[in-house]
């Protein structure tokens, strides 16, 4: 019998990283597409993008998410998954503006948030009304929303937006595990909200911070999927920088095939997560 699927998802940007904490954080899109395909080579099949301006300050503009996805399918065929959550304090408007993309330049997946959340000293702001709105406008654009869940009660929310017709279940979940001031990057944590999984749906975490790796063997022994990357973590192991989120998928596909699951292809990926196949 062949060993189960695992998708390693690469966040390679995110909206708080700077390059005073990791010099090699992508900013540009062109740095921004070189580093995605780098993290497909170690074996990603989605990676999920926000945006920055030339001096590192975090942005939705569609055009810079456009240039980026340009630029990876150039090279290679992994999954684009765009953020609607953008950075702490921006408007619902602002952060949506990714899902404006068309034809070449339109995302395969969105992130929806399923709450608000203190995060670290602020607040990520996810009010019902905006929750609604944004994952109106994912629909309409058909691209399918990968549900970021910080902490518990966001499970419930991830139904309630069922209830409201906003979204379909089952579907695909990302416990973002570890944030300061959310639900922490614990096994027991997984646990719980694995009894709250709608049934035949898929699911991913994200450890923050030193989390990342031990949360990617947490989710591989479980049969979940992955993520990591700069918009988590810098660190490749204590006190060393890793050289590009392109390290972090590497030792996440290592630890992934030393649980006995097999690196799964944008390809397969698509299959797992029910998102056509491309031409
Ligand atoms: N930057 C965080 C405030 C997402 O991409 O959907 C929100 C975030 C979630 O990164
Ligand atoms: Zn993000």
């Amino acid at each position: 019998m062949s060993a189960e699927p695992m998708i390693l998802t690469a966040a390679i940007v995110g909206a708080e990283t700077t390059r005073e904490s990791n010099p090699a954080v992508p900013y540009l899109p062109s740095e921004i597409a070189a580093e995605a395909v780098r993290c497909w080579e170690k074996g990603a099949s989605i990676v999920h993008l926000h945006a920055r301006r030339p001096d590192g300050t975090p942005t939705q503009e569609a055009a810079l998410f456009g240039e980026a996805i340009e630029l990876i399918r150039a090279s290679c065929d992994i999954i684009i998954q765009v953020s609607t959550g953008g950075a702490v304090g921006m408007s619902g408007e602002e952060r949506c503006q990714p899902l404006t993309l068309a034809g070449a330049r339109a995302p395969e997946m969105a992130t929806l948030s399923c709450g608000s959340v203190n995060f670290g000293e602020e607040i990520f702001e996810n009010p019902r009304p905006l929750m609604r709105d944004i994952a109106e406008r994912i629909r309409a654009a058909g691209i399918k929303p990968e549900l970021e869940i910080f902490d518990a009660g966001m499970m419930d929310e991830a139904r309630y937006l069922h209830r409201k017709g906003l979204i379909d279940l089952p579907a695909h979940f990302d416990f973002v595990l570890g944030v300061p001031g959310a639900l922490a990057a614990r096994e027991d944590a997984i646990d719980y909200l694995l009894t709250q999984l709608p049934e035949g749906s898929t699911w991913c975490v994200a450890g923050i911070g030193r989390f990342e790796l031990p949360m990617v063997e947490a989710a591989a022994r479980r049969g979940g999927h992955a993520r990591v990357g700069f918009e988590d973590n810098v660190f490749l192991s204590k006190g060393v920088l890793a050289k590009g989120s392109f390290e972090l998928v590497e030792a996440a596909a290592d630890i992934a095939r030393r649980c006995g699951r097999r690196v799964v292809s944008p390809c397969e990926a698509r299959a797992i997560l029910g998102i056509p196949a491309r031409a």
